[in-house]
């Protein structure tokens, strides 16, 4: 291979690895794969305009039904401030995330059982909140932590803007989602200027059955 084909290789490796770090916890491992090339220039506009497309979430805090892979059950909400979020979970599910001109698949890892889906709307108009930065913590009843990292914004079809990953619960049980949640930093109209500008906590005490089915 010519040697500048190779530190082309080599200096791209090396910016992956940069941008993977600064996520945090995820993308590291045989879970994750680079997929297109650097030609997927209509890709990364996706996202914006989807922020009020409740209709996926609203209302269904109904069991999952049948086998649908996407079925998913809410687990819990609460209030943060001018805050709200919604912990909703279905089966593991393969998802792509931007990174650079690229988008990277993450694939469920071995032992993950579930998807979380964190839906971040603002309190009094129900308008979901892209561009925020959300850290989960999923807590047993001991106060061991089984799932820690931050959470990607992603969107499906007939889901809305969401922040999730998968994640290993290992039993059935109690637990406590812990959230710490960033400002969106979407633009704003004036009457919203001054709203979701604190850095705020929150705890979401849910019940796993075991599996997300
Ligand atoms: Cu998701």
């Amino acid at each position: 291979m010519p040697s500048s084909a190779t530190a082309r290789r080599v200096s791209t490796t090396a910016a992956f690895l940069v941008l993977a770090a600064g996520l945090g916890a995820c993308g590291d491992d045989a879970g994750t794969s680079v997929e297109g090339s650097g030609s997927a220039t209509t890709t990364a506009a996706t996202g914006g305009h989807d922020g009020h497309a409740g209709s996926g979430h609203g209302g269904s805090d109904t069991t999952a039904t049948g086998g649908d892979a996407h079925a998913m059950t809410r687990l819990g909400e609460t209030t943060a401030g001018d805050r709200k979020v919604e912990l909703d979970v279905s089966a593991p599910v393969t998802f792509a995330v931007s990174e650079g001109e690229r988008f990277v698949r993450h694939a469920p890892r071995k032992g993950e059982n579930a998807h979380v889906m964190l839906v971040l709307t603002d309190a009094q108009s129900g308008d979901r909140l892209p561009d925020a930065s959300i850290t989960l913590r999923i807590v047993d009843a001991a106060g061991k932590v089984v799932a820690s990292g931050p959470q990607y914004p992603m969107t499906g079809l007939g889901m809305g803007i969401h922040y999730g990953d998968n994640v290993a619960i290992p039993k059935a049980g109690k637990y406590v989602a812990q959230l710490v949640i960033g400002p969106p930093r979407i633009g704003r109209h004036s009457d919203v200027v001054d709203r979701w500008n604190e850095t705020v906590r929150a705890s979401i005490p849910f019940t796993w059955k075991g599996s997300a089915r």
